[in-house]
């Protein structure tokens, strides 16, 4: 296959159109694409199909955790096959120089120092351990993935949490679970404030984490809430129309207005390597 343009792997789910991309995790990827308008192309690769993919293209594992996972990408330019959504980013960084938008914006230091903090404080409010935000949506993916995925993704979460039992299982029922997330928002929202405020004095104003200039923590920020309206699109609705997150509303409706969230590539199909 040629791979001119950067080919991007993404998690398979039975959602609609662009609805499709619901992880967190690759969504920070197809974000960043979107953004940097980078023309791409796609695949949707069902959860048992992963791991034999990214190993057939010469992928080392993951040192820890789960050994093959997406994001990746497959371009000329890794050469081969990319796998981790910030290395992918940093990757993009350096080959698209002048693209409207940076995961890592220079100052790179700073940049980097901003992820680092701003990724510690969302995910230590909400995902702080097997409750809240986890407990709410985990029940709901089996319900969106095909049906390889589906099985997969029970098998291998009640593997990863034997005490807890099925994913299916997990929380306590949407209405007790959501209210438990809003306070979580409502603090990164603050968190948020403070960031603006901060680069509003050095004349940077604007709704992103570093004012005007858009990077990863942003990102990060608008995958998760893509996660929850993948999982719920009620939900998405309730906590954005919160009083208490404003500045997070702020992050969603820039990236929505700019058409950063519903971008796709051209499909493409990419087979196990047999060579
Ligand atoms: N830190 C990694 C995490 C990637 C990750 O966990 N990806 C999930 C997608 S939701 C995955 O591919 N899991 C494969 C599996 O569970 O077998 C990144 O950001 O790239």
């Amino acid at each position: 296959m040629s791979n001119e343009k950067i080919h991007f792997l993404d998690v398979a789910s039975s959602l609609p159109g662009y609805r499709q991309s619901w992880s967190p995790n690759t969504l920070k990827t197809r974000l960043l694409l979107n953004a940097k308008q980078i023309p791409y192309t796609e695949q949707f690769i069902s959860y048992p199909n992963i791991a034999p993919l990214l190993e057939s293209y010469g992928v080392g594992p993951n040192p820890k955790g789960t050994p093959y996972t997406l994001p990746a990408i497959y371009h000329d330019s890794v050469p081969g096959m990319m796998m981790g959504s910030i290395e992918i980013a940093r990757h993009l960084d350096a080959l698209y120089p002048d693209a409207p938008v940076q995961a890592f914006p220079e100052p790179k230091d700073q940049s980097e120092a901003l992820w680092t903090e701003s990724q510690k404080t969302l995910n230590s409010l909400v995902f702080p351990d097997d409750s809240g935000f986890e407990a709410l949506v985990f029940p709901k993916i089996p319900g969106i993935l095909d049906p390889r995925g589906q099985d997969y993704f029970i098998r291998t979460r009640t593997e990863e949490h034997p005490e807890r039992l099925s994913p299916l299982q997990w929380g306590s029922g949407p209405e007790e679970d959501f209210p438990a997330i809003v306070p979580a928002f409502n603090a990164y929202n603050e968190y948020l404030v403070r960031k603006r405020d901060q680069a509003a004095r050095e004349g940077r104003e604007g709704p992103f984490l570093w004012g005007e200039t858009v990077s990863m923590g942003d990102i990060w920020l608008v995958s998760c809430l893509v996660w929850l309206r993948s999982a719920g699109e009620e939900w998405l609705d309730r906590l954005l129309a919160g009083e208490a997150v404003g500045m997070v509303r702020g992050v969603w409706e820039a990236f929505e207005s700019r058409g950063w969230l519903t971008g796709q590539g051209e499909g493409r199909i990419l087979e196990v390597s047999t060579v």
